[in-house]
């Protein structure tokens, strides 16, 4: 038996460290007091999405979660670079979204074959002590180490992409319909719920392509979690028009159609609003096992009544089928596309964007890049130190902290790194 469709999996993902720049001088028969020449550290290689349309599910996430992009090389004497991380990619199907676990947001809609997206970056490679040498430093002693790579959780949601989605009640003949109308194969059966995972289908004339999604059927309370309804509403959500389809051959049905109609419609409208505005074409099926032909007729005038044009079809005979097919067609051309996924923009992270805190007898400061910058440094290195005095100076750094109350040789912790404070007065 096929595994049950996966389409929402939590990955945590890591880009590659960067590899460490070198310290090193110039060592040569005759040359005295060669100059640096420390090379650069590779960098770290990113996790990548790239969305495949081969893909249908997220399956693959179930079993693997945790993907780490390698480091890069360390940078060598005589100015060698460290060769660059491997990046991974992932693949995953058109319609997956992209959620950052820690703040919930959305970053990323992969809807595109082909689409990439850099979901962790590798961290930069640590610079040389060649790259430090200045008109006033000739001696660089130190380089830096790598930068470490991003990291985080991410939830995945798929959201399949149709142009329409086939609803109704179980053994309504979704099914049959996809089955008759596209070259897609799905599990038909005279039993509700043998639809178990969104199938896909298109349907094609000329260069026109329509692509129906036929949905594990609804029930009442399906919008609050009854039946298999609400794990599969959010796979018509972004579909830009609805399919109704209504069994037509069932006794109670054809009492009360409009109770029928309308349990679907309120499942829908229940789960989001947005069902509301998606064009919606209802289908009687099954009227074959309809003998008596006046009650079709009947049950048309009903549904006139409240303003809703109504087809008729057999998936059995086929009757009536063609006529669908037109209409589905006409539709999917006047059909609103649906808004795409906002994804809130997020300020680029600035080097001067960090707070200071006083906690106890220390003063905290934090940034998510001052604290990458204080990860590729060497503290015990007193060349390390004074490059970093200026640096915090020329930042805004040594202000903020006297501003704070900080004084010489107050404990001051960065990214977890303790030194002393030592303004430049
Ligand atoms: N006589 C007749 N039987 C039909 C027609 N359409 C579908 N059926 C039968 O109705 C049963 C259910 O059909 P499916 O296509 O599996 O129904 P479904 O709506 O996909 O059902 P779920 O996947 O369970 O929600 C099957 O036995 C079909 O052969 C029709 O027009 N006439
Ligand atoms: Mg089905």
């Amino acid at each position: 038996m096929r595994e049950r469709f996966i389409d929402e999996a939590k990955i945590f993902v890591k880009g590659g460290d960067g590899g460490n720049g070198c310290t090193s001088f110039r060592r040569e028969k005759y040359i005295a007091n060669g100059g640096p020449d420390g090379g650069d550290g590779g960098s770290g290689g990113n996790v990548i999405l790239e969305t495949d349309a081969g893909e249908n599910d997220l399956l693959q996430f179930k079993y693997k979660a945790h993907f780490k992009a390698s480091p890069g090389g360390h940078g060598q004497g005589s100015r060698k670079n460290g060769r660059n991380g491997k990046d991974i990619i992932l693949y995953v199907p058109p319609g997956t979204l992209v959620y950052d676990c820690e703040t919930g947001d959305p970053i990323c809609d992969l809807t595109e074959h082909g689409q990439q997206f850099i979901v962790a970056h590798g961290g930069r490679g640590g610079r040389g002590n060649a790259k430090f040498s200045t008109p006033t430093r000739h001696v660089p002693r130190f380089s830096e180490k790598g930068e470490p790579g991003d990291e985080k959780w991410v939830r995945l949601v798929l959201k399949i992409l149709a142009d329409a989605g086939i609803v109704g009640f179980p053994n309504a003949g979704k099914s049959s319909l996809l089955s008759k109308i596209t070259s897609a194969n799905p599990k038909i059966a005279s039993y509700p719920f043998t639809t178990l995972n969104p199938v896909l289908g298109i349907m094609q004339d000329g260069d026109v392509e329509v692509v129906l999604a036929d949905v594990p059927g609804l029930v009442e309370g399906a919008h609050k979690g009854q039946g298999l309804g609400l794990l599969f509403l959010k796979h018509i959500e972004r579909t830009r028009m609805l399919i109704h389809m209504i069994d037509i051959s069932d006794e109670k049905t054809q009492e009360n159609p409009i109770k029928t109609y309308e349990s679907i419609r309120n499942e829908l409208d229940l789960y989001d609003e947005s069902m509301e505005n998606k064009p919606e074409i209802v289908v009687l099926n099954k009227i074959d096992l309809v003998q008596d032909r006046e009650i079709l007729k009947k049950i048309e005038n009903i549904f006139k009544e409240k303003g809703i044009d109504v087809l008729f079809t057999s998936c059995d005979t086929g009757e009536g089928i063609e006529e669908l097919s037109k209409k589905i067609f006409q539709y999917a051309q006047e059909a609103p596309d649906v808004p795409e996924t906002i994804i809130p923009i997020r300020p680029e992270k600035m080097i001067t964007d960090f707070t200071v805190e006083k906690e106890d007898n220390s003063f905290i400061v934090k940034g998510y890049k001052i604290e990458k910058l204080m990860a590729m440094m060497d503290l015990y290195n007193p060349d390390v130190v004074s490059y970093l005095q200026k640096k915090f100076k020329g930042i805004g750094l040594e202000d903020a902290l006297i501003n704070a109350g900080a004084k010489a040789g107050d404990n001051i912790i960065i990214g977890g790194q303790n030194f002393d404070f030592d303004p430049d007065l």
